[in-house]
């Protein structure tokens, strides 16, 4: 591994480690009291245990898998001390994800011989769309990319502006119309564009505010059919932005959006404002369609690629 890479692996270490800092505090401080007074894993440990792992927003299923691991290896080690917990947890859980085979990667991957690659952005309002695009055409652009942005997010002028402000922040072009004009409109200008200035990367944001499944569905149909008849085959990826500081709901939204329209990947937001950090394992076990983002803070910088080793990682680490 190169000085380079390592210098670079050990930052996004540390601003995941941070990210992560109100998550991890809830969760050991609640792992602290389920093993009080506990030296070994007992079936009372194991049913505190899954208290702690419900209330991380892991969410039930997964953590019922989480702790069938668990007892499986309590039954083959009788004696296992409770502060073995921790590692075991940590083993288990990447085990456990290591299941799904994504989230895996380390940085940002555009196939190649699809260009201009077409990204939709979708989500609820707030989720974190525009700010994830931002800091995506940040790291796109350093990597060499050429990006386009689109703000078919045209439901209000404040969202027009926003994406022109991170547009400008980052360097790169956007297109855009007035507000309350038609995003498939301002999506197919985009493509047009992206195709005129022979761009690699376009990132169509999208409005969230359509309060019913069919409104909404019906809108990012057209949005996509549009599309269509600039760039064959596009979008080439549907990117759902869910705010991981909500916990349940973000698996709620998840749902309902992969019902609406279909997603193909996943980035879920603000985990460093949140002790429900733990929404990310149940997520990433819980749905076909994989985490490929996380949103660790408000600046450029803070956009990671999903890499559920560094993750899981993190999260059962305590700092000494
Ligand atoms: N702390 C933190 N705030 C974020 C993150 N991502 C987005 N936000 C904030 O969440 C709010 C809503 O984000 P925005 O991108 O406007 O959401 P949109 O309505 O889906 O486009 C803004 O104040 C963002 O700064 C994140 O990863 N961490
Ligand atoms: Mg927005």
């Amino acid at each position: 591994m190169s000085l380079f890479k390592k210098i670079f692996s050990s930052q996004k270490k540390e601003s995941l480690d941070k990210g992560l800092e109100k998550t991890k505090t809830s969760f050991f401080s609640k792992l602290g009291k389920a093993v009080a007074g506990k030296s070994k894993v007992d079936d009372d440990v194991l049913d505190n245990l899954e208290e702690v792992l419900v209330s991380s927003d892991v969410g039930v299923d997964t953590t019922l898998k989480i702790i069938a691991r668990i007892e499986a290896r309590v039954t083959k080690d009788k004696y296992m001390g409770t502060d073995e917990l921790n590692e075991i947890l940590r083993e288990e859980i990447a085990g456990l994800l290591s299941e799904t085979h994504t989230g895996d990667a380390t940085e940002i991957h555009i196939p190649k011989g699809k260009k201009p690659y077409v990204i939709m952005v979708v989500g609820v309002n707030g989720a974190g769309k525009t700010t994830t695009i931002g800091k995506l055409a940040f790291q796109l652009k350093k990597q060499g990319y050429k990006v386009v942005l689109g703000a078919a997010d045209t439901f209000r002028a404040a969202a027009i502006d926003q994406l022109q402000v991170w547009a400008d922040r980052v360097g790169v072009p956007i297109v855009k119309q007035q507000m309350g004009s038609d995003p498939a409109s301002v999506a197919f200008d985009t493509l047009s564009s992206a195709v005129t200035q022979d761009a690699d990367v376009v990132i169509i944001d999208t409005a969230g505010r359509l309060h019913n499944k069919v409104n909404l569905m019906n809108e990012l149909t057209k949005v996509k059919r549009v599309m269509q008849k600039v760039v064959e085959g596009t979008p080439h990826e549907v990117l759902l932005v869910l705010d991981g500081s909500t916990g349940q709901n973000a698996f709620e939204q998840a749902k309902q959006f992969t019902k609406a329209t279909e997603v193909t990947a996943l980035a879920v937001t603000k985990l460093d404002g949140t002790a429900k950090g733990g929404v990310v394992i149940g997520i990433s076990d819980q749905f076909q369609i994989p985490v490929k983002y996380i949103g660790v803070g408000e600046d450029l910088e803070d956009l990671q690629v999903f890499n559920k080793y560094e993750f899981v990682d993190s999260f059962f680490t305590i700092k000494g």
